[in-house]
């Protein structure tokens, strides 16, 4: 017998997965979580029926949401991610030797919980010395933080318990919490299939932030295959991967894609400009 997971990324988008074996299953206070195996991309795990993370994959993802951001700043020490309860941003982020505290901002415990259990090696991270780990919202959090050098919202998408975490007021809390070279990432979905996101998201952060960027990376199991990164900063970024970075153990990310994620195709240019 033959069983798949079919997400439906839009009324007339699916992905499907063809599953060995069903993990786990639970309903939090927040949203649906389920832990699946896959046969091409191996464990999933999938919040209110959106692919969040898989084995094959993942490292996409986290290594571009943190090591990118982290490269243009001059010394990040204080480093923050909102969501991304799964711990694979704060497993890359832990990877740079200027780091001295991650803190990881995820409303929903059950998250993290699940992938401790399902997910060892992306949950890695979350018991280094220098993980903290505050199971609270988000948007309240970010209003009494100060002085961080990146913010990250590795959030879900836009709907649900996210849909504060894509808003201009958001952002501009985020400036606040952010000191002096601060630099914010958000995830900002596909250019295919949300387009009108991105640009929001874009024109919410440029409200704020005199600098903003948007970067590109190839995420299969994500909604079209495509995603962005939508960057704010407030001042100069660093333009040379510092020696240090450079051979940091990493499968996707390296200097020359630091580079050339910021490199547009022309229709995602014409959507930013
Ligand atoms: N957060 C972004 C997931 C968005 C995917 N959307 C979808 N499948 N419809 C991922 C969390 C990983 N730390």
């Amino acid at each position: 017998m033959k069983i798949w997971f079919t997400e439906d990324q839009t009324d007339g988008v699916r992905l499907g997965l063809k599953v060995e074996s069903l993990l786990w299953k639970e309903t939090t206070a927040y949203q649906e979580l389920v832990v699946a195996n896959t046969e091409s991309y191996g464990r999933l795990l999938v919040l209110d029926g959106a692919v969040q993370t898989t084995i094959g994959d993942e490292f996409v993802y986290h290594e571009m949401i943190t090591h990118v951001p982290l490269s243009l700043h001059p010394h990040p020490r204080k480093v923050a991610v909102i969501g991304g309860g799964d711990g694979g941003a704060i497993r890359e982020i832990l990877k740079h030797p200027s780091v001295e505290e991650a803190h990881l901002i995820e409303i929903d415990e059950k998250v993290v919980e699940a992938s401790r259990r399902f997910f060892p090696e992306i949950a890695v991270g979350l018991d280094d010395d220098r993980a903290f780990l505050h199971y609270t919202d988000g948007i309240q959090w970010v209003k009494d933080a100060h002085d961080f050098d990146v913010i990250i919202v590795d959030s879900t998408d836009p709907v649900g318990p996210a849909e504060g975490l894509f808003v201009p007021e958001f952002y501009r809390s985020i400036y606040e919490a952010l000191g002096e070279h601060g630099i914010l990432v958000a995830q900002s979905e596909s250019p295919f299939l949300q387009p009108h996101l991105i640009q929001r998201v874009m024109t919410g952060i440029a409200q704020s932030f005199p600098v903003t960027r948007l970067y590109l990376a190839s995420i299969p199991t994500y909604p079209s295959g495509l995603w962005s990164f939508s960057l704010g900063a407030k001042g100069d970024l660093v333009s040379e991967v510092r020696p240090e970075l450079r051979d940091m153990p990493t499968r996707y990310w390296t200097p020359q894609i630091q580079r050339s994620c910021f490199d547009l195709p022309k229709f995602v240019e014409e959507l930013v400009r």
